[in-house]
């Protein structure tokens, strides 16, 4: 059999498990996941290396209308243009929902002529699965999509045979990566991720929207690892409320996001974290690409 290799952008709206399912098939944690909508904000590839070959994932922010922030131009701008140079796009949906951020992510698939798969997922949410086939057939009405398929990112059903149809779609390549190089991100760009999840699962409301983590330092002195990493909000109270009654909130964050980081790099972390106001960042353009927010598509 020949080796395959090829890129697989994966869109679709927040929160239908786009992350989850590329984690599922490469195995490991590259893309951070929460409940909340909007986790992911930056295209990240994930690289699976199996022996058919090697999936180049390209995970994206879910794409989503109705909020007018920079911040969430460039999540739909970085999104959207994962469709193009691409082998194959998985759309991804979740099981008998269907909403107007579905309907304007399907118009991204306007501009490609690349082979689409219509990935339903959350099949497990489902009791009554004879109601999964209209709800296919009226998104089937809508594109004219390669192949269908219902599964459970999280649960891992039938996402090995999606694997096996990726490979199949694939082009005929050697790997383009080394078979240990899990993704084109930095450790700093993992870390300020695992950050920032932490963030997302223990905050609400408009908080979450409102930060970015950026991995100041990393220092690596043999047995032990260093990191101080800056917390930005948008406002002054938005501060404090992230530091929470005693630093009581932060510090359950920094417990968790440091033993998610010692999993990834494999060394005792000590993790400093601290909070800090960039007024407004997330609805300015100068200031995003000064956070990494940088729109290079
Ligand atoms: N029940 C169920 N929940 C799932 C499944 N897949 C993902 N989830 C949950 O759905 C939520 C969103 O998952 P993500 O993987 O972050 O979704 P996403 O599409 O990457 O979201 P954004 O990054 O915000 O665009 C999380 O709480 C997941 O645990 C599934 O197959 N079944
Ligand atoms: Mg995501």
């Amino acid at each position: 059999m020949k080796n395959k290799c090829g890129y697989v952008a994966v869109i679709g709206r927040p929160n239908v498990g786009k992350s989850t399912l590329i984690n599922r098939i490469v195995g490991e944690k590259v893309s951070i996941v929460t409940a909340k909508p909007q986790t992911t904000r930056h295209q990240i590839m994930a690289i699976s290396t199996k022996d058919q070959g090697q999936i180049l994932f390209i995970d994206t922010p879910g794409l989503h209308q109705g909020y007018k922030k920079a911040l969430n131009k460039y999540m739909n701008k970085a999104a959207a243009s994962a469709v193009l140079d691409v082998d194959l796009i998985l759309f991804l949906v979740e099981a008998l929902k269907w909403t107007k951020d579905d309907e304007q992510a399907l118009k991204v698939l306007k501009y490609t002529q690349t082979p689409v798969v219509l990935v339903i997922n959350k099949a497990d949410l489902i009791k009554n699965k004879e109601k999964l086939l209209p709800f296919a057939n009226d998104i089937f009405q809508k594109y004219e999509f390669a192949e269908i398929f219902y599964i459970s990112a999280s649960k891992g059903k039938g996402t090995k045979d999606l694997e096996n149809k990726i490979y199949q779609l694939l082009p005929d390549s050697e790997n383009f990566y080394e078979e240990n190089q899990l993704t084109d991100k930095s450790t700093k760009y993992l870390i300020s991720e695992l950050i920032r999840e932490q963030l997302m699962l223990r905050l609400h409301q408009e908080l979450p929207y409102s930060l970015t983590v950026e991995v100041e330092s990393y220092k690596d002195k043999g047995d032990i690892v260093h990191i101080h990493a800056l917390i930005w909000v948008e406002r002054e109270q938005q501060k404090n409320m992230l530091i929470g009654k005693g630093g009581d909130s932060l510090k359950s964050v920094g417990i968790n996001a440091r033993k998610e980081i010692q999993d990834l790099i494999g060394k005792k972390v000590h993790l400093k974290l601290w909070a800090k106001v960039k007024s407004a960042w997330a609805d300015n353009n100068r200031l995003l690409q000064q956070l990494g927010y940088k729109d290079d598509f």
